[in-house]
């Protein structure tokens, strides 16, 4: 077999361009003289995925062959992004495609932008999945992804009037290169139903029955990495209909009920949840995360069992990292098949539960913290429920051993929060259930043990740890920004193949920051990128910006709690201080601003909508007011993705960061805007104070009261202070409820409460803090020099925030796993 294999694709012009003709004759079935770019494009895409299927089958036949320990990293959303020009570079064939295509009459950028960009996510959280995944993939770490192959991704956010209207992302449309459908891997997963319990020896095991059957069907996507051999994998389950439990409705002669039935199932999977902050309780929402935690466990399991025959390494060999509580319920899964279908004592299940499990928060916001009704627990996955009253139990007896007679502490921590719903706290559960648990930014790590937290680090002290996120330099520097990319190679003479896998060696352009040839380049760089954002902004918007203006952006989803709002506020403020300067005196007074904000909000998020057709309306008004002219542009940019992030991101000068100190948990654009050279305007909240750290605090604008003084702020609104809103501020309020950026009443719920001591937070008191980091901002910009310093700076120092950094603590701290590196192909 082996021989008639047609092995190893080579990377000379002919082979490439041998491989893509004939995937347009025989997988697209098209005419090989006449294809378009789209054709192109699907053409080449599956002749890289031939490459990749090579190297992907040859990893997981070496890690099987080796009995490595494997990560897995169990979430509800891959933020990927395109991956076309992320695998061309991983596997290290960008040029010889390009110079292939060319010859054949095609532009590789053209081919690029054929691409849907997958958005299985919402916004932060997904996109930092994604990120793992390349930089354990680059760090040869045995690695699967699991989650769920949505048909419907994050919507598109269309702009009508200035308000954000939905629409289906239906990202399969024109099919999908990138994956394999898997026939054979499918699993059933059951739903409902009763359970009968029995006595077994003294241990009591339940067995499932009744109730739904569903089928999850695997669809596979290579994750090469970057600069190796070694392949990963991310596992996407999608629901279908079970063929072996209809027939009864098919014989009865429902014929239209029982198509209606298999119609459910494939409803599970149809669509993400776009809240990225809120947490809804609905029914579907437990459905998807039950089916595919059951479905991922039992893959798991499988494949252990193919090399081993008893359970006394399943932690040694498995380690299953949980995003969020959105799979928690698969440490319940694999507890239930070890007690009812494996037969294990309790106390050995539950330690091999326990020991394979660790759980990473990604907030402290109490709304977005997930707590399900027993009721619907119970009903969905009636077994689930009693093993969680089970371990609540045991959990409860502890804490009563280890704080005798303190009740109020045993309610606190309790699984359980009683009420007339009584409901599963989910993070007090995925805590119980694993080994560590960490947070995504010291501050917030820090928080955790101070707060929501904190009754565990007491308990547990040393479990809960800090692991800062970061981002993929290839995606984030590499493919982003090819200019930049160039110059910082030609500059530390190194291959980019090099620094890339080693972030911190950008330390090295530290040395140029005042350096005159260095600086023009690097001004250069930025003013393509500039460009480039300007037609982007143009064709999307119809809108005109100049480029010889500061580019001033915030980019990220909609929240209160980011502060978009203050943003507006503050554009508002400029516009009329610029109205209030006689025009000779402007040039002088003002620097040229483009401000750009973009982000979607979720379709229930009223307050957030109301955010987004405000900042609408004022780009209306400035836009169009002649007399402003130049000097300040406002651009709501819509549709933020990952592939609109690739090209605002390195045009960007700079950046907000503005959120309530103690609320963003981490933030990772910040990270991709320092290692593009955008400066960052801020608070002392989520990565923010270790990007300073890194950076120094004086080459970013920080401002803004610290977690303490924002508790202070909170206390006096609640004994009834109301004296926060002063003179300039009242200014702007007026200017809204006068109507100068027409009808924005949507905003006017917003307005009051802020104004009677709704402000949670904390825009007032930020305000002034803002206005003076604001006026920093436009006084560095007129010393040129030193701002391409700060710039600079903020670059060479940005090495902290590579992903692969937080992987390799992750490995080291975590999951107490190594590099398993698979050898070159002969
Ligand atoms: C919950 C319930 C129902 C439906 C959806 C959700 C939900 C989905 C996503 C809740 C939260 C979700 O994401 C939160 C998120 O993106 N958090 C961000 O995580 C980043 C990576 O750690 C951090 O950098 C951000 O600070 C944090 O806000």
């Amino acid at each position: 077999l082996w021989e008639l294999m047609n092995s190893y694709i080579g990377s000379d012009k002919r082979s490439i361009q041998r491989s893509i003709v004939n995937h347009v004759e025989y997988t697209l079935a098209r005419s090989r003289f006449s294809f378009d770019d789209f054709g192109a494009y699907q053409a080449s895409a599956f002749s890289i995925r031939d490459r990749l299927i090579e190297s992907w089958n040859d990893t997981n036949e070496y890690f099987t062959t080796n009995d490595s320990k494997r990560v897995y990293y169990l979430s509800l959303e891959f933020l990927l992004g395109r991956l076309m020009q992320n695998a061309l570079v991983n596997i290290d064939v960008e040029e010889p495609y390009k110079d292939a295509l060319m010859d054949i009459g095609y532009k590789l950028e053209n081919l690029y932008e054929e691409e849907v960009d997958p958005a299985l996510g919402n916004g932060g959280l997904g996109r930092l999945a994604a990120c793992f995944l390349d930089s354990m993939a680059t760090l040869e770490i045995p690695n699967w992804g699991y989650g769920i192959r949505y048909d419907y991704g994050i919507f598109k956010q269309g702009i009508v009037d200035g308000y954000q209207v939905e629409s289906p992302d239906y990202w399969l449309s024109h099919g999908n290169p990138w994956e394999i459908e898997r026939q054979d891997v499918t699993y059933h997963v059951r739903f409902y139903g009763h359970v009968k319990k029995y006595n077994d020896g003294g241990v009591e095991r339940g067995v499932w029955e009744g109730g739904d059957v569903v089928v999850a069907q695997a669809y596979d996507t290579p994750i090469p990495g970057f600069n190796t051999f070694n392949c990963n994998n991310l596992r996407l389950w999608r629901s279908r209909p079970c063929n072996e439990f209809d027939f009864k409705q098919f014989n009865a002669g429902d014929y239209h009920g029982a198509i209606g039935e298999r119609q459910k199932a494939e409803y599970i999977t149809s669509v993400l949840y776009p809240n990225d902050s809120s947490e809804g309780g609905k029914e579907l929402r437990l459905k998807q995360q039950y089916f595919f935690c059951s479905a991922t466990i039992r893959d798991i399991i499988r494949r252990y069992k193919k090399t081993h025959s008893t359970w006394n390494f399943f932690h040694e060999k498995n380690q299953i990292q949980l995003n969020d509580t959105h799979p928690a319920i698969a440490s319940i899964e694999l507890l239930r098949i070890l007690i009812d279908e494996e037969k294990l004592p309790w106390d050995q299940a539950w330690g091999i539960m326990y020991k394979t499990f660790a759980y990473t928060n990604h907030t402290v916001l109490p709304e977005a913290l997930e707590k399900w009704s027993t009721k619907l627990i119970g009903n969905l996955l009636p077994r689930h429920l009693d093993l969680i009253y089970l371990i609540n139990f045991f959990f409860l007896e502890k804490v009563k051993q280890r704080y005798p007679g303190d009740n109020s502490r045993v309610s606190r921590m309790s699984l359980i929060e009683e009420g007339d719903d009584k409901k599963v706290r989910m993070a007090f559960l995925s805590i119980v259930c694993s080994h560590t648990v960490n947070g995504v930014a010291a501050l917030h790590s820090e928080l955790l043990k101070k707060t929501i937290f904190k009754d565990f680090d007491e308990m547990f002290p040393g479990k809960l740890q800090n692991k800062t996120n970061g981002v993929t330099p290839r995606r984030w520097i590499h493919c982003c920004n090819p200019g930049l990319s160039k110059l910082i190679s030609d500059t530390i003479m190194e291959e980019h193949t090099t620094w890339l896998t080693n972030l911190t060696s950008l330390r090295e352009l530290s040395a140029y920051s005042q350096d005159e040839d260095f600086i023009k380049r690097f001004v250069q760089v930025k003013s393509d990128n500039k460009l480039r954002l300007q037609k982007w902004v143009k064709e999307h918007t119809g809108i005109d910006i100049p480029t010889n203006a500061l580019y001033d952006v915030m980019v990220k989803r909609i929240h209160e709690y980011k502060r978009q709002f203050m943003n507006i506020l503050y554009v508002i403020h400029r516009y009329l201080q610029i109205k209030e300067t006689p025009q000779h005196e402007r040039a002088s007074k003002f620097v040229p601003r483009v401000v750009m904000i973009g982000g979607k909000a979720a379709p229930g998020y009223a307050n957030a909508k109301a955010i987004i057709k405000l900042i609408n309306s004022v780009a209306q008004k400035i836009n169009n007011d002649r007399d402003v002219g130049e000097l300040l542009k406002v651009v709501f940019l819509p549709n933020y993705c990952v592939s609109a992030a690739q090209i605002i991101i390195p045009a960007a000068e700079l950046s907000q960061h503005i959120s309530t100190a103690g609320t963003e948990a981490s933030g990772t654009s910040n990270m991709k805007f320092i290692m593009n050279g955008s400066i960052i305007i801020g608070t002392m909240d989520g990565a923010n104070v270790e990007i300073a750290e890194e950076i120094g605090a004086e080459n970013m604008f920080i401002f803004g009261a610290l977690v303490p003084e924002v508790d202070t702020f909170r206390k006096q609104l609640h004994d009834g202070r109301r004296d926060y809103i002063g003179s300039r501020l009242r200014k702007v309020f007026d200017a809204i409820r006068s109507g100068t950026f027409g009808d924005v009443s949507t905003i006017h719920g917003m307005l009051y409460s802020i104004e009677n001591g709704g402000d949670y937070y904390c825009v007032c008191l930020d305000y002034y803090p803002y206005l003076t980091a604001q006026e920093k901002v436009d006084e560095t910009y007129r010393d040129y020099p030193k701002w391409c310093k700060m710039s600079i700076e903020g670059i060479a120092k940005s090495g902290k925030f590579s992903s692969d950094r937080t992987i390799q603590e992750y490995c080291m701290d975590i999951w107490k796993v190594s590099a398993v590196s698979i050898p070159k192909p002969t």
